[in-house]
């Protein structure tokens, strides 16, 4: 009789090991997520590693959890959203029937390996394998294989099916409509009691439901703030409608979530959600049209601007400049970022977007511009008195 060979002794051991050893130098090697950083964490950890006395599946058990942990703390930015840190009661809802199917899930693995792990040490105790019929076989597979599913993905499939009719439930409550389009690769906002439009920040009354009306200048995009809200398209010719709304002031990243073309992953937004006073202000202030400038080197500016091929795309509301095709940039000093969250609005950043928006995002439909330094300067200096 054959004794089955595999997941026991000295060479189960040793596969895992070599495992655990062949991921920790891919990590080490800068892997997926790459970048420096990664790889010398990556080697400190595996020289500090712990050995002494240590059998050696238990180093590879500790290789492989100083990997998961080096690969999963390596590769979040500052402000990455995560589903399951909601911030608002959509995403509640998400992140709960999350818990709930790595529940179940979690249950159904450990009793299908507990079937597993009896089957294989029968198997080894065992003499020959007696022939004919089990008794109970059939039963066994039509109730754990047929039976059970079925009733947990029913019971799944309910669940889902309230959560959905609750996530786009009608929004008869909610406050104040945004109306959100989206464009490669930026988002336009435009808020209408009292009228505004701004770029790439939209703001939010703390703890009010707010309907959006979503849809697009051109391709597909989606619309996707993960501690507020499910995803929802954006679709050329139809206005699609969501709500959302946040439990606590903040700043909630938002990104597109349809690939829509070479710069997708820099279509990115914030969502920033104000006391009901705090939001007021803002929109009373984003409503107003655009300062005159009061200092000599912003009054240059604005000749530039307008002189240059800027008032050919973006509007400057109160100023000749009321062209559509890119943001409005009428208040663009007060938004934290620009290029759709790609640059710090800095004047650094500001420059180096101006003279080159193709080194920044490539394919992006601004022209670099050929400006003096003197031009440069006070074109900066206008752009950055647009609060
Ligand atoms: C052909 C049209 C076009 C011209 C000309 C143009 N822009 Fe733009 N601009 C855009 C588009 C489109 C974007 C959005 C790009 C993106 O984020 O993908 C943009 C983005 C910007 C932004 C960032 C806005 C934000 O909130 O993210 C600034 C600032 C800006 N442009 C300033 C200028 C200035 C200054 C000039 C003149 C020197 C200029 N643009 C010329 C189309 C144009
Ligand atoms: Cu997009």
């Amino acid at each position: 009789m054959r004794r089955p060979t595999i997941l026991t002794g000295r060479r189960t051991t040793h596969i895992r090991r070599s495992l655990a050893h062949t991921v920790a130098r891919r990590v080490a090697g800068g892997g997926i997520m790459g970048g420096v950083e990664t790889r010398h964490r990556a080697q400190r950890a595996l020289e500090r590693r712990p050995c002494g006395g240590a059998g050696p599946a238990k180093k590879a058990m500790g290789f492989a959890a100083v990997t998961i942990a080096v690969v999963a703390s390596s590769c979040a930015p500052e402000d990455a959203p995560s589903t399951l840190d909601p911030r608002g009661p959509g995403a509640a809802r998400i992140a709960g029937t999350w818990w709930l199917m790595l529940g179940i899930s979690t249950v159904v693995f450990l009793i299908v390996l507990g079937f597993m792990a009896v089957a294989l040490v029968r198997s080894r105790r065992a003499g020959p394998v007696p022939q004919g019929d089990v008794r109970w076989g059939e039963p066994v597979v039509i109730v754990g294989g047929v039976v059970i599913p079925a009733i947990i993905l029913t019971a799944m499939f309910v669940v889902s099916l309230r959560d959905m009719a609750a996530l786009s439930a009608p929004m008869g409550d909610t406050t104040m409509t945004i109306a959100v389009e989206g464009h490669d690769w930026w988002w336009e906002a435009t808020y209408s009691d009292p009228a505004a439009t701004t770029a790439n920040e939209i703001h939010i009354p703390v703890g009010q439901p707010v309907e959006l009306e979503l849809t697009t200048d051109d391709v597909l995009h989606s619309f996707w703030v993960p501690q507020l809200q499910a995803k929802t398209d954006m679709i050329s010719g139809k206005v699609n409608r969501m709500w959302i709304e946040a439990d606590e002031p903040g700043r909630f990243r938002g990104q597109c979530a349809e690939y829509c073309g070479l710069q997708h992953a820099k279509m990115i937004f914030y969502v920033v959600a104000q006391s009901e006073d705090d939001f007021e202000a803002w929109l009373a202030n984003e409503a107003e049209e655009a300062a005159e400038p009061a200092d000599p080197g912003a009054v240059a500016g604005e000749e530039v601007f307008m002189n240059e091929t800027c008032a050919g795309c973006h509007a400057i509301r109160g100023t000749d400049a009321d062209a559509q095709l890119g943001p409005d940039l009428t208040h663009l000093a007060a938004r934290g970022t620009i290029a759709a969250g790609v640059l710090d609005n800095t004047r650094a950043d500001l420059a180096e977007w101006i003279v080159d928006p193709q080194g920044v995002k490539d394919g992006a439909s601004m022209p670099p511009s050929e400006l003096s330094a003197q031009e440069l300067d006070d074109l900066l200096d206008y752009l950055e008195s647009l609060e």
